[in-house]
């Protein structure tokens, strides 16, 4: 039997999210969101492309939680995304409102599912839904680093001139303007980016990196990135389906992990069907270990006024 997933929000995240996972014949899919008619809309179209695309998966579009009983997997993508002139911490009060209330609808119907939190700003809504669920931490997951990691590799795969898929990109922590490009974890071709290009050079695309989310908004005007985010979301729902121990950067709950405590941040972790199997501790430079804590710190404060 194909497992069962949960996608909340089936605005532009959550709808690439429940294709791919359709389109990857991962799971049988259920789509919520509050908006009256439109999940059941988008998971009709959806179904009406499987006769094209040969996928024997299915999705069910719904403005309830009956359906979503004993969900394997919960991905929440829903609430309100970032137009120009905003930071994700801007969206934290609404969409803290938002997370919470869903987190309580689908944990009493899917007591051992695994959640992964797509919504912004990410380590804290990944700190609240933890909490909210009273999960054990291994299974309330971020997605940010994948995304944050892959838009790294595209960058330095145009100075490069390597394909994309030929670079190993590593980004550590919080998602948000002090995240931290670890350029001497990143490789292209197994060689590190740090013997291929200059300091300055490298410093351009950790900046260019660290904005990525910002260049898609002022690029729509109208909403923030789907594309990548659904491909990362669903890179990890993969891993932990297949079980296949897949080491990926996550927002994974630390307990003195790289000298970080009591927080939700950016790190690699190696994923199974219980969620989180391992958090890899990578050695870092003494320039990227300060960073990422100073990155720890702001989540952490930014957590605080949560009043949890
Ligand atoms: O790296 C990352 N983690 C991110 C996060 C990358 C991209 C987008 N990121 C965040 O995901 C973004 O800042 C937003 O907070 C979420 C969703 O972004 P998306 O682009 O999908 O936003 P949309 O298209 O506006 O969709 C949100 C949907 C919309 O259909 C609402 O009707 C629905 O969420 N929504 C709800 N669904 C269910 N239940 C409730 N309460 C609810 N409230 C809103």
């Amino acid at each position: 039997m194909k497992p069962k997933v949960t996608v909340v929000g089936a605005g532009f995240v959550g709808a690439g999210v429940a294709q791919r996972l359709l389109e990857k014949e991962l799971a049988n899919v259920v789509l919520v969101d509050v908006v009256e008619g439109m999940p059941q809309g988008k998971a009709l179209d959806m179904m009406e492309s499987a006769p094209i695309e040969g996928f024997s998966t299915t999705i069910v579009g719904t403005n309830s939680y009956e359906e979503t009983k004993n969900s394997d997997l919960v991905v929440i993508t829903a609430g309100l995304a970032r137009k120009p002139g905003m930071s994700r911490d801007d969206l934290q009060a609404k969409n803290a409102e938002i997370v919470g209330g869903i987190v309580k609808e689908v944990v009493s119907r899917s007591p051992k599912a695994i959640l992964i939190i797509v919504t912004n700003p990410l380590d804290v809504m990944t700190y609240l839904a933890w909490k909210k669920s009273g999960f054990d931490h291994r299974r309330v997951i971020g997605m940010a680093g994948v995304l944050d990691s892959a838009r790294y590799a595209y960058f330095l795969s145009l100075d490069l001139k390597v394909p994309p898929k030929e670079i190993e990109a590593v980004v550590l922590g919080g998602h948000g303007d002090l995240m931290v490009p670890a350029p001497e974890f990143s490789k292209a071709k197994g060689k590190s980016v740090t013997e291929l290009l200059s300091k300055e050079k490298i410093e351009a695309i950790n900046q260019r990196t660290r904005d990525g989310g910002i260049e898609i908004v002022n690029l729509l005007k109208t909403g923030s990135a789907y594309y990548a985010p659904s491909s990362s979301a669903v890179a990890m729902a993969e891993a932990m389906i297949k079980d296949s121990g897949r080491v990926l950067p996550c927002c994974v709950y630390l307990k003195g992990e790289y000298g970080i405590s009591n927080t939700y941040c950016g790190v690699p972790a190696s994923l199974s069907r219980e969620g989180v199997k391992k958090v890899i501790e990578l050695k870092l430079s003494q320039e990227s270990q300060a960073s990422l804590k100073r990155s720890a710190e702001h989540v952490r404060e930014q957590t605080v006024k949560l009043n949890l």
